[in-house]
């Protein structure tokens, strides 16, 4: 938690939601949170969702690392966007820290992509690897996806977490790998419904042409409740 202190820490803040509107009144672009274990295929589902839907939407992409630009590299050397709709913040500590504790990089980078590239419609922001626990500050995003793959084994969802559990979208990526890691998936989809209720489900497999299409339709639907808002 962060308490302002304005005369003893003036570069403390309390952030609060983003404020859905720019100064000219338009509305600003949506901003979706990736987070999930490492390798689960987050920066998989950045890139597949940036050739998806690019032709179409005006896009940017902020990555956290800890200590280096290995995602953000990843994305430009596939060419996934111009280059100069891609940022890399790195984060130095717990990737969770930069996402939910003090976001300020994080606002910052999206903002001056906003700047930069704007108008945008959608910026899509990847957390570093973590565990179950990490979960974005709603200040930083408007709703996240929880990418969790499985090969991390077929009890992750039973395991929980705020990530797994409170999430606008779970992907559960690399379906493909499930006859050989002796995966059920049915077994996943329900353990998953167990701990979420009605909230979404997408099984996912981005070693496939076209894969990512449940994923794409999720943040279709999403923009265009934004935008209708
Ligand atoms: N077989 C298979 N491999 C995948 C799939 N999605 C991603 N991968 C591979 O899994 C590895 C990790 O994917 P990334 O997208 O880098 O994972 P990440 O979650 O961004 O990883 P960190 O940022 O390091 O936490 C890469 O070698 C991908 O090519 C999939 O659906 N099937
Ligand atoms: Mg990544």
């Amino acid at each position: 938690m962060h308490l302002d202190h304005p005369d003893t820490y003036p570069h403390r803040h309390t952030y609060t939601a983003a404020t859905p509107t720019r100064p000219d009144g338009t509305r600003r672009a949506l901003r979706i949170g990736l987070g999930g274990p490492v390798g689960s295929g987050k920066t998989a589902t950045v890139a597949a969702l940036c050739r998806a839907l690019r032709d179409q939407l005006s896009i940017a992409v902020v990555t956290n690392d800890i200590y280096t630009r290995e995602d953000a590299e990843f994305l430009l050397r596939n060419a996934v966007l111009a280059p100069e709709r891609i940022t890399a913040v790195e984060t130095g500590a717990c990737p969770h820290t930069a996402i939910r504790d003090d976001i300020s990089a994080n606002l910052e980078a999206v903002e001056d992509l906003e700047d930069s590239v704007g108008p945008l419609d959608l910026v899509l922001v990847e957390s570093g690897g973590d565990n179950l626990t990490a979960t974005f500050s709603k200040g930083l995003v408007d709703a996240q996806i929880f990418v969790i793959d499985v090969a991390g084994g077929d009890d992750i969802p039973r395991k929980g977490g705020p990530g797994l559990t409170t999430a606008d979208l779970l992907v559960v990526n690399k379906t493909d790998l499930a006859p050989y890691v002796g995966v059920d998936l049915e077994g996943m989809a329900r353990d998953a419904k167990a701990q979420r209720g009605e909230l979404p489900v997408a099984f996912t497999s981005l070693a496939t042409e076209g894969g990512v299409a449940p994923v794409r339709d999720w943040v279709l639907e999403r923009l265009a409740a934004w935008a209708a808002a």
